[in-house]
């Protein structure tokens, strides 16, 4: 038997749901669809045959139903990396931990996590209005170095990264880890292009925004633009992927983050269909889910 977990550890609400999520180890499915915008969920949900499970705490919004007969989870997560840590543990608990003994479950469920966001593009001919599965997720927040990491990284893309962008010296670097390809291969298709998303923990100066206050670093965005490892661009900035690759992989799920590019950081073009946009990811994410061995 292993030692159970502390009440400061695993933080559950007197109605035995999780801190956080408010939710139950019953209420959540194994495939489940992450978007940042809690009003999202709804959007995701009303293509739902039924829902089953509505609950919510802070911007933490979930809905749980069957489409086309597969049961399906969706969560927002609010922006970024922060509460990325949050809602992926807390999800994870609640597959694998048993809330009655707090003692971690010998057999381990694996959870497929689909996150359907927006970003932006840093390549003039990625448009926007296009979708984008990004193959690896670049982080330049610091959540994934607070924990023990490195068997999961992309380390060369890492030291690559870090060499051209001249950090090492500083001893500072992104940490970079892959989606899975397997679910990946879920959501392929020519509708969605590949590519290596940037993930930063802010939107205006960490993504070179500049509105009233200047970023340090004037150039970030085209100097990531013209990085190239393999072939493979430097194509997009959000402010999650990185970090759910990172704490999914840590925990032996699977994930993968779809984007709707809703801005173009390139041309200066920002989207005005975004709602149309990202309800077509929505629709696609959906189909490509019904049509999978996804149970
Ligand atoms: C910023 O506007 C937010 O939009 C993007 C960024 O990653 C960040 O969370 O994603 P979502 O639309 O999924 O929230």
């Amino acid at each position: 038997m292993g030692s159970s977990l502390g009440g400061s550890e695993l933080i559950l609400n007197p109605d035995g749901s999780i801190y956080h999520l408010n939710l139950l180890p019953e209420d959540i499915a194994t495939t489940i669809i992450t978007v940042g915008d809690q009003n999202r969920v709804r959007e995701v949900s009303k293509y739902f045959d039924s829902i089953e499970v509505q609950k919510n705490k802070r911007e933490f919004v979930t809905h749980t139903g069957f489409y086309k007969g597969k049961r399906i989870s969706v969560i927002s997560t609010g922006i970024g990396t922060d509460n990325i840590d949050i809602v992926f543990n807390e999800l994870d608990a609640l597959a694998n931990i048993d809330f009655d003994t707090r003692q971690i479950k010998t057999n381990k469920k694996q959870l497929n996590y689909i996150r359907v966001g927006t970003s932006g593009s840093l390549q003039p001919d990625i448009p926007i209005d296009s979708f984008l599965m990004s193959t690896a997720g670049i982080g330049f927040d610091n959540l994934l170095h607070f924990y023990d990491c490195g068997h999961i990284k992309n380390q060369e893309l890492e030291l690559a990264v870090t060499d051209y962008l001249g950090w090492g010296k500083h001893n500072i670097h992104p940490y970079v880890v892959d989606f899975d390809s397997d679910l990946g291969n879920v959501f392929s298709s020519n509708r969605i292009r590949l590519g290596l998303t940037g993930t930063n923990s802010g939107f205006y100066g960490p993504q070179g925004r500049a509105l009233r206050i200047s970023p340090a670093i004037k150039d970030f965005n085209d100097k990531l633009a013209a990085f190239s490892f393999g072939g493979t661009r430097i194509t997009n900035l959000e402010m999650e992927t990185a970090a759910m690759y990172g704490i999914a992989k840590l925990h032996g799920h699977r994930a993968v983050s779809l984007n709707a590019i809703l801005a173009n950081r390139a041309t200066s073009e920002f989207s005005k269909q975004g709602h149309q946009t990202i309800d077509e990811l929505i629709q696609y994410t959906l189909s490509c889910i019904a049509k999978s061995q996804l149970v």
